[in-house]
């Protein structure tokens, strides 16, 4: 069974909608950041950026365990190990694939994880830092707002591991300080996600 180091963060959430899309059984191994238990020798092992997610399969590549971290690097890896159609293997919808998909990982949620440090946690308030990424969050949502009036979702037709890479920093868009009602595609979008049975396992509480 594949074990995932976790916490209720946004990289977290897309390792395990991942996971639960494609059925496969994992435990939750909880890591609690707000204990700086990401620092223990044992899981700086497994993730050496002390960076959550992070997965370990016993059954990797040559039935030899594995252990991975960066959210994108697992949903690669477990898209593939199943050999499943959330990551496309025809040419052109891989490329596609690959452009939001990186878009979600490089681009946008970096920049809404430092909307979220000045909005809702930086311990003084910076009005000018909390605008800055603010203005730069709503540019954001408003590219994929676009992007959502000509496709169903991010890379065309089909639900992949773009959408994932993407779905956790709008759904959290409350906490972020957000309101998605200007984006009427992208609500549409993160409405759709949100309805998948896999979406509501995977962010069911933690006990
Ligand atoms: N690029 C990484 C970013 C991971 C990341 O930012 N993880 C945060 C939680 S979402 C974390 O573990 N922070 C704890 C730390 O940096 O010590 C990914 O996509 O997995």
């Amino acid at each position: 069974m594949i074990d995932l180091y976790f916490w209720t963060t946004d990289n977290c959430y897309k390792a395990r909608m991942m996971l639960e899309e494609l059925g496969l059984p994992y435990a939750l191994k909880l890591v609690n950041l707000g204990n700086k238990e990401q620092f223990s020798p044992d899981f700086l092992k497994i993730s050496p950026g002390h960076k959550l997610p992070a997965i370990v399969d016993p059954d990797g590549p040559g039935g030899a365990a594995v252990s991975i971290c960066e959210s994108g690097a697992i949903l690669k890896y477990l898209a593939e190990k199943a050999d499943n159609a959330l990551y496309p293997a025809a040419p052109m919808a891989r490329i596609v694939t690959d452009q939001w998909f990186f878009y979600g990982t490089s681009t946008f949620t970096p920049l809404a994880q430092q909307r979220g440090t000045f909005y809702a946690r930086f311990p003084e308030d910076v009005p000018a830092a909390k605008k800055w990424y603010g203005d730069t969050l709503m540019d954001l949502y408003d590219v994929l707002n676009k992007r959502l009036a000509e496709a169903e979702y991010l890379a065309g037709g089909e639900y992949t591991i773009a959408d994932i890479s993407v779905y956790p920093d709008v759904q959290m868009h409350d906490y972020l300080g957000v309101d998605l009602e200007p984006y009427p595609h992208l609500s549409r979008w993160n409405d759709a996600i949100a309805a998948r049975p896999a979406t509501q396992r995977a962010w069911a509480p933690i006990d």
